[in-house]
């Protein structure tokens, strides 16, 4: 089976040879800057810059645009769904040869998405997705399931606590992503999944609530559950940077995130593998945000009018605290 690391280079590779071969296109038709003809153009909204994560994201979108030849027109929502929706018409307006969008939330696209299939203009999700009935309103979704990476977080849980050697009852405070948020809801359904399956009698998540995917959401919503929670041995967090900033809490009240707090959380970006690395964080759901190569190996072969799976999930593994310091130095974001 192809493991993340070689899974990346044979997507960047056939992405290349798909950008080759669109531009050696003998009428022009194809993308990139080969013979003259005018490049793809992408209209791109993407979420906002919430989190390490999404910078990640971006910059991997970005780089990957220009990899391609892709004229990228890009745009950051500030986490609102209303801007995304009038960057959406702006690049319709534009009549742009694709639109590509992380949506912020699952629902209010039907309108929007309605008037690109008008337009005659592609949709493809990516990161997260939308609740539709129609599903003809976009092509494809590029992203990873976030279901699984709430069962793989309860999995992960489990090493940690024999690892810790926690008797007694396990006191789950969970830090929910952005409410409405696909990432949020799916993480929380594959977690619960298997504490009502497996752990009914000795797990419980004795608070939740969303930290908004942000740190300093998580470090203010942490320190509430500090107040009214005094019982809690285990945090759920579902991002690194909420994570980051409920360690913050932690600390403040006089408890040794990692220890007293053993905490899971999703993502693994730098800062959560150096938290793991200095103990604070017990272990990571890796969630691949380096979604650039695939997207644009799909955006061209939607333009090109060929046929793409419905959901192309990204490759990902988990990380325990023993794995971190020898996994950072070869970390790509
Ligand atoms: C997941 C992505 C989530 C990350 C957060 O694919 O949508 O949004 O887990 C980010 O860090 O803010």
């Amino acid at each position: 089976m192809l493991n993340r690391r070689n899974f990346l280079t044979a997507a960047v590779s056939v992405a290349a040879a798909g950008g080759l071969a669109a531009c050696a296109k003998k009428d022009g038709s194809g993308s990139g800057s080969g013979g003259g003809s005018k490049a793809l153009s992408l209209g791109f909204s993407q979420v906002g810059a919430e989190s390490g994560w999404r910078a990640a994201n971006t910059t991997s979108v970005k780089s990957a645009a220009k990899e391609a030849g892709i004229n990228l027109k890009f745009s950051d929502a500030q986490q609102k769904q209303e801007n995304q929706i009038s960057a959406i018409r702006g690049y319709i307006a534009q009549k742009v040869d694709v639109i590509a969008f992380s949506p912020v939330v699952v629902t209010g696209w039907d309108a929007v998405l309605k008037e690109a299939k008008a337009a005659k203009i592609p949709v493809v999700l990516t990161d997260r997705s939308v609740e539709t009935s129609d599903s003809s309103l976009y092509v494809t979704l590029v992203g990873s399931d976030f279901t699984d990476e709430g069962r793989r977080a309860a999995r992960m849980l489990e090493k940690v606590l024999a690892k810790a050697g926690l008797k007694g009852p396990v006191k789950i405070a969970q830090l929910e992503g952005t409410t409405g948020a696909a990432p949020a809801i799916e993480r929380g359904k594959g977690f619960k999944e298997i504490m009502d399956a497996e752990h009914k009698s000795d797990w419980k998540i004795v608070v939740s609530q969303s930290g908004d995917f942000t740190r300093a959401g998580g470090k203010q919503v942490m320190a509430a559950f500090l107040q009214s929670h005094s019982d809690i041995n285990v945090l759920f967090a579902h991002n690194d940077d909420m994570a980051i900033g409920a360690i913050q809490s932690i600390e403040a009240a006089g408890k040794k995130p990692g220890k007293d707090i053993l905490i899971v959380s999703v993502d693994g970006v730098h800062d959560g593998f150096v938290a793991m690395s200095q103990g604070k964080i017990n272990g990571i759901v890796e969630c691949n945000p380096l979604l650039g190569p695939q997207l644009m190996e799909v955006v061209k072969k939607v333009h090109d009018g060929q046929k793409v799976e419905r959901w192309i999930k990204t490759k990902e593994s988990d990380y325990t605290q023993d794995q971190a310091k020898a996994a950072l130095p070869t970390r790509k974001y």
